[in-house]
């Protein structure tokens, strides 16, 4: 496996040494490894096509080449700056992608069903975006890689692509404990399913809680009616808006903070749906993909809600007042937007779900229509 150090030594070595972008767990040493090299010159996006736009600025104002790393999964929300602004027809800013492979299936690797279309397209993609790439492992030459495409990116001023297969990286795990006295974010949900009526409709969001609800619902035999917004990270709470359109009941949506960064323009429309409850488990991480900081971390969510135009906005820390905002927010009879103080944190031996994706989805409609 190769070396977190040497890996960015050989980025600084290159001139490279400012990097963007929103963590993946296919490489979250190297995040790590950014975070402790470049410092401040390490900004974690909002979401990918922030962190490109950031870096187009970059190099506007130094002539240098950033740094952009991202899980393939966010390539989506990449492209349209990468071809409207960066592209070799408008203004050829080089720039130097670092991508996480997940979903590849020529290796025979298993994965999720939310990564194994983009896995497949993944190479064609970059191909299609005229993106030259090269495809790294534990074994590459990646010093000889490195100064190829740097050399390429410079002369040409052109966006360049590493993309990262799985197990390239050593995985020496830097996640920062946390021994605060908050609730993890598995025994906030424990307390809140009990809470909300048995047949709730619960909207949850990309990541490891959407994972601790299913198996929590399974384990208590509970009626809640779930869907789990497995990709689209960032988009629970319009996939709740959606539903909610449709219905009288109080629909619930369970979002991370990094999720509800991604897309917080989405609050803009989500407001309007009176019946909406709509819960942040903020842990201030990316938890999920390796714990590192989130974008938001300095942000009020509970007070930007109000601003955006949520009716009831609440901030809890403890068991006594998420039981108590919860309540409120069931008797009202407009929306309301509860913000958890979490601690970082999850078992190690939480389940999959065990359904295909089809089924889940035969279930969900089944149940709520
Ligand atoms: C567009 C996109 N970018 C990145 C990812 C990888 N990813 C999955 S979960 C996650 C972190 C979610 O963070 P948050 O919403 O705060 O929830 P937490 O994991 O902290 O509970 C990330 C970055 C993804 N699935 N999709």
């Amino acid at each position: 496996m190769i070396k977190i150090q040497k890996f960015i030594n050989e980025l600084k070595k290159n001139n490279l040494n400012f990097s963007t972008g929103v963590p993946d767990s296919l490489f979250k040493n190297l995040c790590y490894g950014f975070e402790r090299n470049f410092k401040k010159k390490n900004i974690i996006a909002a979401n990918e096509g922030s962190a490109v736009a950031i870096g187009i600025g970059y190099h506007l104002s130094s002539k240098k080449i950033p740094i952009v790393y991202m899980q393939n999964s966010g390539l989506g929300n990449a492209i349209n700056p990468l071809i409207s602004l960066a592209d070799k027809k408008v203004y050829k800013i080089p720039i130097f992608l670092i991508i996480g492979w997940r979903g590849e299936i020529k290796k025979k690797l298993k994965d999720e069903p939310q990564h194994l279309t983009q896995g497949m397209i993944t190479e064609n993609l970059l191909k299609n975006l005229n993106i030259r790439y090269n495809i790294i492992n534990e074994k590459s030459n990646f010093k000889k890689i490195i100064k190829k495409l740097c050399l390429k990116a410079k002369k040409n001023n052109e966006v360049v692509a590493l993309l990262v297969r799985k197990n390239t990286f050593e995985n020496k795990y830097y996640q920062k404990q946390n021994n605060s006295k908050l609730m993890l974010r598995e025994q906030v949900l424990n307390l809140i399913v009990k809470k909300i009526p048995n047949d709730s409709i619960v909207i949850s969001t990309t990541g490891i809680l959407s994972r601790e609800l299913n198996e929590l619902i399974k384990e208590n035999n509970l009626k809640i009616r779930n869907f789990m917004c497995v990709g689209g990270m960032g988009h629970a709470i319009s996939v709740a808006q959606g539903i909610a359109i449709n219905k009288k009941n109080k629909i619930f949506c369970f979002d991370g903070d990094g999720s509800i960064t991604m897309h917080l323009g989405s609050l803009t429309t989500s407001v309007l749906q009176k019946n909406l409850i709509h819960i942040v488990f903020n842990n201030f991480s990316h938890e999920s993909v390796g714990g590192h900081d989130n974008a938001a971390k300095h942000v009020k969510f509970f007070k930007l809600s109000k601003e955006i135009g949520y009716n009831k906005t609440y901030l809890c820390t403890n068991k006594k007042s998420i039981l108590q905002c919860i309540g409120n927010s069931l008797k009202s009879k407009k929306n309301s937007f509860i913000e958890i103080i979490i601690k970082k944190g999850h078992r190690k031996n939480i389940s999959r779900p065990k359904e295909k994706m089809l089924a889940l989805k035969k279930n969900f409609l089944e149940s709520i229509n």
